[in-house]
């Protein structure tokens, strides 16, 4: 009997990673979608249209308590993957209401889904790096103390508690990723990286004249999204449930990003880069840099995959979209 798999979010980066990752696995691989997606398959199923045909898909959202008992009670899952959220930093300041109510809630509602219907499956929750915030010491490992910055880090360190207490008090096997920032192709265009990365392409090709950015001195430990699908497995594989750091260990400013991606399709980044303090946070994460050390010990994994290779990747592909 193959093992069977629950998504949430995966129509997003993430989930459409994971699903790849388990299928090729020999996983049973269904995914939660919102309605709204199944009605725009062309636009909201994109990421997963190569492989749609091999998963099997329910109708469902994380303000929907009844809905998510129903897929958990139908699917019957043996790992649960819980990646479904509001996850743009910047909304969330726009939105903390949303924010807060779609996180921490949907976050309840699937362990307390998990709890009523499946509660032998093994879960994994997307916890983040945004958790530490204003940073107290660096790199952040599993032990440093969370300072979040933003509704979204609060919405998101709620959850990380919630399943710690779900854990702890069930028995439930829950995990949590503390994932540092992770790219691709197929990021979201709001997200700075494939912002920076569609317009480079856009500017090379003639089809725009600038790029309007907010803070270039950020630093970010930004990895490839398809390893860290991976460490999202492993962590379900292990004998006993934890949390873990999954990060490169090396930062890199979004200026060194904007400098590399318009390197690469040979342009002078600075002839179109304008700051526009829209794009400028009321309360910024300075700095990120994870220790990836006790998942390389535990889990045997590390991120394979170079900023510059991963920069040049989304340009690239970004170029190729846009060429045909
Ligand atoms: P993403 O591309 O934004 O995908 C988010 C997913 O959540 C989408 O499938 C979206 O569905 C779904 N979703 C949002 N609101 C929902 C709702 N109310 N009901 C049901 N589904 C809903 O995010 P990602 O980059 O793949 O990240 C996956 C998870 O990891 C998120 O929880 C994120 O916060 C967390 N995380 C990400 C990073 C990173 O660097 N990527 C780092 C740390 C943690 P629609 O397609 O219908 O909108
Ligand atoms: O790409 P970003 O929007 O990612 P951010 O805020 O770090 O959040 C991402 O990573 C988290 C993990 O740490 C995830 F939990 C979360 O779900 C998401 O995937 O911004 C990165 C940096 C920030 O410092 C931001 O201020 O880029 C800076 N930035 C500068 N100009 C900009 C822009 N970010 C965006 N999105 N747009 C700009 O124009």
């Amino acid at each position: 009997m193959p093992k069977t798999a629950l998504i949430t979010g995966i129509t997003g980066q993430d989930g459409s990673y994971l699903a790849e990752h388990l299928l090729a696995q020999g996983y049973e691989v269904h995914g939660i979608v919102r309605r709204v997606a199944l009605e725009d398959p062309s636009h909201r199923l994109v990421r997963i249209a190569p492989f749609i045909d091999r998963i099997h898909l329910h109708s469902a959202t994380l303000e929907n308590y009844p809905s998510l008992c129903e897929a958990m009670r139908v699917v019957k899952p043996d790992e649960v993957y819980h990646l479904a959220a509001q996850s743009f930093v910047a909304e969330s300041f726009d939105d903390s209401f949303s924010t807060l109510s779609t996180n921490i809630n949907g976050t309840h509602f699937i362990l307390s889904a998990l709890k009523a219907y499946a509660p032998e499956a093994r879960m994994y929750f997307a916890g983040t790096s945004e958790m530490f915030g204003k940073v107290v010491e660096s790199p952040q490992r599993e032990t440093t103390p969370f300072r979040p910055r933003s509704p979204y880090g609060i919405s998101k360190l709620a959850g990380y508690e919630l399943v710690r207490n779900y854990r702890e008090a069930y028995g439930l096997f829950a995990c949590s990723g503390i994932l540092f920032n992770h790219e691709s192709p197929r990021r979201g265009y709001e997200f700075v990286t494939r912002k920076v990365t569609s317009h480079a392409a856009k500017i090379k090709l003639g089809k725009a004249d600038r790029l309007e950015l907010g803070n270039l001195d950020a630093l970010r430990d930004w990895g490839h999204a398809k390893d860290y699908v991976v460490a999202m497995h492993l962590m379900l594989l292990q004998d006993q449930p934890d949390d873990y750091v999954i990060a490169t260990g090396k930062p890199h400013s979004v200026r060194d990003m904007v400098k590399l991606a318009f390197d690469r399709v040979g342009l002078d980044w600075e002839k179109y880069v304008v700051i526009n303090p829209r794009f400028v946070r009321p309360a910024e994460v300075d700095v990120l840099k994870g220790d990836p050390s006790k998942a390389k010990a535990q889990l045997g994994w590390t991120a394979t995959t170079t900023f510059e290779q991963l920069v040049h990747e989304m340009v690239d592909s970004d170029l190729a979209a846009l060429s045909r």
